[in-house]
């Protein structure tokens, strides 16, 4: 579906000069006749917009930090602060492989709970005493302590605080100075808990290498409704050994040997990328982006991680595998395709999702007819390729010696990304093989837009014009096409469903999208827009 340029005036018409001027450059209408379209992406809301951007904390606390089931994470700052970001994300764990089993917390809340006075004198004791009161109630094996925007703003100091906790207590009590304000995005908060978790769990522990094992960590995957668990199924049934989940359903132990993988695996990369990168850089373990949301996509996902190994064994069970799991879940998408085929669907989420979603709309036949991202970086968009290389030495070992290092040349450029010219990019594309490069615009068709840090306003008014069968977003914005007759189905927590990741995932993505468009519910509510004849005039209503 080719969207007129009218629609995208009509939507920019009310602004003020320099918003639009601004907005312009974050919407992208694809024509494939321009090469790679340029989008303007990380960069600070227009203030007094309603966007849908998280903060800094979300990002650290919310994002990397919360889902590790095993450290009690404490919110230094106020209870709202906390209590928005307990469980929301449905990020699941199970406590059957740690001992004692009641050492999980992620149905807990813990937060220091700043009042005026702590304002005005400062929180730092408060969060001591806050610390030794978990430690004595809980024996933790280790402490997350998360800093909200006022922690800055009075100037606690939370890393003196957190060292001398650590020292008294004999456990790591890791500080995140991730305050709210800090960056433009929740991006920020990612990468600020990347390099605390790099610098002081990741390699920390002790394990040795098993040569006969494959070992590979499974990076940018947080475990919503139980999609980790669905992945490592997979993979466990190919035969490699998961060793960790940075973070979903992980532990402090799993993560302190996640150094002696062979392979990284890189689901998010928006929120994860650094601790690739340091990884690849300290341990010299390679990384590879992977797609676990619909058939083609994990298909192609199992097959390039098979390669990467260069075994045989491994290529082969693979295909195995992909047989043995499309003979059972092809059928039922093929019964729910029928209800999908043709029609269209926005996609807003975060910084990856909206991406990795298109494939398995396109597995049901749907088309995206508007995406974006909130916070994505322009490498999200636009692709950025890391081909592992593999050095092979069959006469050793089954498995070869893995000396992967990635092509340096097209390294060099994808890191560059940013900066280099149309010409360049579209060079490298071409040399790129298809479908081994991730991101955003190329996966669009001629005619789509791709918005950056798409407003309420915005996704309003593309939804009263574009009418689209299907509206995926976050927990906020899912309500404003609810409200205009459009079913909407949240894509950070699933509502209430899930695992969709993997083939099972598949599964149930294709029934509640199917279910969604279906429910009988939508007859019952009277769009705005054909209301408005009957109004006062007032045609923005
Ligand atoms: S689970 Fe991930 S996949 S981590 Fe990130 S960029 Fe958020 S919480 Mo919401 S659903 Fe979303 Fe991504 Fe990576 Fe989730 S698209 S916004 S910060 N995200």
């Amino acid at each position: 579906m080719a969207i007129n340029q009218e629609v995208l005036d009509e939507m920019l018409l009310p602004y003020p000069d320099k918003v639009k001027k601004n907005r312009t450059k974050h919407i992208v209408r694809k024509n494939p006749e321009e090469g790679c379209q340029q989008i303007e992406a990380n960069t600070r809301t227009v203030p007094g917009i309603i966007s849908q951007r998280g903060c800094c904390y979300a990002g650290c606390k919310g994002v990397v930090i919360g889902p590790i089931k095993d450290m009690i994470t404490i919110t230094h700052g106020p209870v709202g602060c906390a209590y928005y970001s307990w469980g929301t994300r449905r990020n699941k764990a199970r406590a059957d492989d740690i001992t004692p089993p009641e050492h999980i917390y992620g149905a807990m809340c813990f937060v220091t709970d700043m009042q005026e006075p702590d304002i005005v004198f400062g929180g730092e004791k408060k969060l001591a005493k806050m610390i030794d009161e978990v430690v004595e109630m809980f024996h933790p094996r280790a402490i997350n302590v998360c800093a909200t925007c006022p922690i800055g703003l009075i100037g606690d100091d939370l890393g003196a605080v957190t060292k001398k906790a650590s020292e008294k207590h004999g456990i790591p009590v890791l500080a995140y100075n991730c305050e709210g304000y800090k960056g433009v995005s929740q991006s920020a908060g990612h990468h600020i808990a990347n390099n605390v978790l790099m610098e002081n769990v990741i390699g920390s522990g002790d394990a040795e290498k098993n040569p006969s094992e494959f070992v590979v960590n499974l990076l940018g995957e947080y475990n919503i409704g139980g999609d980790s668990w669905e992945i490592e199924r997979i993979l466990n049934d190919i035969g490699y050994r998961v060793q960790g989940v940075l973070t979903g359903d992980s532990s402090v132990e799993e993560m302190k040997n996640m150094h002696i993988a062979n392979l990284n695996l890189v689901m998010c990369h928006r929120s994860i990328n650094y601790i690739a990168e340091m990884m690849e850089e300290k341990y010299g373990i390679p990384w590879l982006k992977i797609n676990f949301i619909g058939v083609e996509a994990i298909k192609k996902s199992l097959r390039d991680i098979a390669q990467v190994t260069g075994d045989e064994t491994f290529i082969r069970k693979t295909e195995e595998v992909i047989a043995r799991e499309e003979a059972r879940v092809l059928p039922v998408i093929e019964h729910f395709r029928k209800i999908c085929t043709g029609k269209t669907a926005f996609a807003f989420v975060g910084g990856s999702r909206s991406h990795h979603y298109q494939y398995l709309l396109r597995d049901l036949g749907m088309e995206v007819v508007v995406a974006g991202y909130e916070f994505a970086h322009r490498d999200d968009y636009e692709g950025r390729q890391v081909i592992p290389t593999i050095k092979t030495d069959a006469d050793s070992k089954n498995i070869p010696e893995l000396d992967i290092k990635p092509d340096p040349e097209l390294y060099k450029e994808a890191h560059e990304h940013l900066n280099i010219t149309k010409e360049k990019f579209d060079e490298i594309c071409s040399r790129v093989p298809l479908g081994n490069y991730e991101g955003m615009y190329p996966d669009m068709n001629g005619g789509t837009l791709m918005i950056d840090d798409c407003n309420h306003y915005e996704a309003e008014q593309l939804v009263k014009d574009l009418k689209p069968d299907l509206f995926f977003a976050g927990v906020r914005d899912k309500y404003i096409a609810q409200k205009m007759g459009v079913p909407a189905k949240q894509l950070h927590s699933y509502d209430y469903s899930g695992p969709y990741a993997g083939f099972n995932g598949a599964m149930n993505f294709a029934r509640d999208v199917a279910n969604a468009m279906t429910t009988p519910a939508w007859k019952f509510i009277t769009p705005p827009w054909e209301k408005e004849s009957e109004n006062t005039g007032d045609t923005n209503a």
